[in-house]
């Protein structure tokens, strides 16, 4: 029998023994069964839910939501803004990807920022593709900053699992500022900013494993694999130091006292193969200690790898920067309750959730004490938890994949079961359609907790909506909490992938109309314009030959660019700069350069600018892609190409 024959028997002999095993195949091979079944039963009351689902959600015609949505949208690479509870898009912010409308990926303003931070290796493997930057990325996890244990509407932070970086949006302007490329670390999954004193530190967890010296000679050998847990700086977003892991990193999150952050690992046997990575019964949660942690790379005792300080955390290295909590079978959510105090791991193959306690954690550090002493609770709560929220009332409501719902229940009951009291702390479930991966409530992952909201992201809608072929949406699901028994009263179609939302109260988020003229988006633009002697604040009409560099500067006012001609040679790189002197809100351009691939938005006083090679001879218009005026479709223009002479 070969190798992978006896691993084929015995993973089947594996999941056939245990009920989490067979649960496992429900939810991979045999998950149209169980969705199926869940259909039927749940219709009737999903139609009453829908009949109140007037009165709950729709704020009259001009009535503003009370909460900003921030959403991921997995593998589209960019960041949602829906108003809440109405479930409206309001925007969509590209981060990761390449966007059409706004030019995002292809104007100088966001190359400099998706490159700027780029690993040298990352670079030259893009070359390699003719390519600058990736056109795609992977967000799970979105999250703005905290101050003093709440949101402050400073910045949102995401991760691109896809290609291991981390990126900031400003809450001002709704745009990415920075994107940073995380070298050792593979596969950016969990992300959380610390939550005091501020933000501070984002902690981000590498998900795949890689041989410490990845250089193509090293497959079989797991004890060289590692795997890193990184700590940026959220204000400057530099890497401030890197923690090398046994097992592997899945979701992340930390305390409200600022001196702990936690991590899940699914996988802390190192395997690389499906039966090798459910081989033990336990996994673990890593506790990181930040002083002692800051303290090791004060004293010197870290390794430089690829320009970052990274101490060693291995759990066999024994040493106090780190504590390896056991933890049934394949933990992945970790959430901190806003009672400061509980931590739900959630089990997904196991039917718990395990409850540590933070107060508990500083004896683990200064003792030999038992490290599953922190554990306070564990209640069985159905199959396949993956990840809870908070109604800041003592509530817990955690996402259940395989059965397809969302159960409530009580943390303190949970604990004093645990301690062995007589006991049930499930209060209610709710059938949602179908397969939830994470929920949240309104302010749910702050101290300021409100319980007003639930939304559950489900990874299936089935048949909730109008067929559009093999390609469904997914469909997350408003619950009313207000009441013990989870009333759902709106569900919402949505393209790929949202894994993770975060509802902040709206009186938090202050975004500006318009843009600042001096605002450092732009900033390498100005300094070129005052170097060709051009006042970007003031009306512009000018192109200016630079050897075979050409730029055009020029300035956008409804419904008018000021120049409505240019003329460039075959072969010219042309640079188009173009800013828009209105000022009044709601007043975007944008330049599209017709059958050159070209287009970029212009926000009320922004300045964008775009670089293309003119490489055929003729007429090309230009126009305006912002309906922007009555006289919108006349704001258009020529660029001439003379042929080689
Ligand atoms: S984690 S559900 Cu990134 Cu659960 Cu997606
Ligand atoms: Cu300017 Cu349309």
């Amino acid at each position: 029998m070969s190798e992978q024959e006896k691993r084929g028997l015995s993973r089947r002999g594996f999941m056939g023994a245990s009920a989490t095993g067979a649960a496992m195949l429900g939810g991979a091979g045999g998950k149209l069964g169980l969705l199926g079944g869940a259909a039927v039963v749940t219709a009737a009351s999903a139609t009453a839910a829908a009949a109140q689902a007037k009165d709950h959600l729709t704020p009259a015609p001009g009535e503003l939501d009370d909460y900003y949505g921030f959403w991921s949208s997995g593998q589209s690479g960019e960041m949602r803004i829906l108003g809440f509870p109405s479930m409206r898009e309001l925007m969509r912010v590209p981060v990761f990807n390449r966007c059409s409308a706004t030019g995002w990926g292809q104007t100088n303003e966001s190359l400099k920022i998706l490159t700027q931070d780029m690993q040298p290796q990352t670079k030259e493997y893009l070359a390699a593709q003719g390519k600058k930057v990736h056109d795609n990325g992977d967000l799970h996890h979105p999250h703005m900053s905290f101050t003093d244990g709440t949101y402050d509407g400073r910045f949102i932070f995401m991760n691109d699992k896809a290609n291991t970086r981390v990126a900031r949006v400003r809450c001002d302007v709704m745009k990415c500022d920075r994107i940073i490329d995380i070298p050792n670390a593979k596969a950016i999954h969990g992300l959380r900013p610390q939550k005091f004193p501020r933000t501070g530190y984002v902690f981000a967890n590498g998900e795949d494993e890689v041989p410490m010296v990845n250089d193509g000679k090293i497959l079989d050998e797991p004890e060289k694999y590692v795997n890193f847990f990184t700590a940026i700086d959220g204000d400057t977003m530099e890497i401030a130091w890197q923690v090398m892991v046994s097992g592997n990193l899945d979701n992340t999150d930390c305390d409200y006292q600022g001196k702990y952050a936690f991590s899940t690992s699914y996988n802390s046997e190192m395997g690389m193969t499906l039966p090798e990575m459910m081989e033990a019964e336990r996994d673990h949660v890593v506790i990181f200690n930040l002083a002692e942690i800051e303290k090791g790379i004060e004293a010197g005792d870290y390794i430089e790898l690829n320009g970052v300080k990274v101490i060693d955390g291995r759990k066999e290295k024994n040493k106090n920067y780190t504590r390896y909590v056991p933890i049934p079978n394949s933990p992945h959510g970790i959430n901190t309750a806003p009672d400061m105090k509980h931590v739900v791991v959630n089990g997904k193959l196991s039917p718990t959730c395990s409850v540590l306690d933070v107060t508990k954690f500083d004896a683990l550090f200064e003792s030999d004490v038992d490290p599953r002493s922190v554990v306070v609770a564990e209640p069985e709560l159905g199959l396949g938890p993956l990840h809870t929220a908070f109604d800041g009332k003592g509530f817990a409501y955690t996402t259940l994949f395989l059965d397809s719902q969302i159960v409530k229940w009580d943390m303190a009951k949970a604990v004093e079961a645990y301690a062995g009291a007589d006991v049930d702390p499930i209060i209610s479930k709710v059938d949602v359609h179908y397969q939830p991966g994470h929920n949240h409530t309104t302010m749910g992952e702050t101290k300021e907790a409100d319980g007003n909201w639930l939304i559950s992201l489900n990874k299936f809608s089935k048949d909730r909506f109008i067929n559009v072929g093999p390609l469904k949406p997914e469909n997350e699901q408003v619950i009313d909490i207000s009441t013990d028994d989870m009333k759902v009263v709106h569900d919402g179609p949505t393209f790929a992938e949202p894994h993770d939302v975060i509802l902040v109260r709206r009186d938090i988020v202050n975004p500006v109309n318009v843009w600042d003229r001096n605002d450092p988006m732009w900033a390498d633009t100005r300094a070129q314009a005052e170097a060709d002697g051009i006042d970007l604040d003031d009306y512009q009409d000018s192109v200016i030959r630079d050897g075979n560099k050409v730029r055009v500067y020029m300035s956008s006012q409804a419904p008018e660019f000021s120049l409505s001609q240019f003329t460039v040679k075959q072969g010219d790189e042309v640079t188009v700069i173009v800013t828009n002197l209105d000022d009044i809100d709601d007043l975007t351009h944008g330049f599209t350069l017709n059958n050159h691939g070209v287009a970029m938005e212009i926000g009320p006083q922004a300045t964008s600018s775009v670089t293309f090679i003119a490489a055929k001879p003729g007429v090309y218009w230009y126009y305006c892609q912002w309906f922007c005026h009555a006289l919108h479709m006349e704001m258009r223009g020529r660029m001439l190409v003379e042929p080689k002479a």
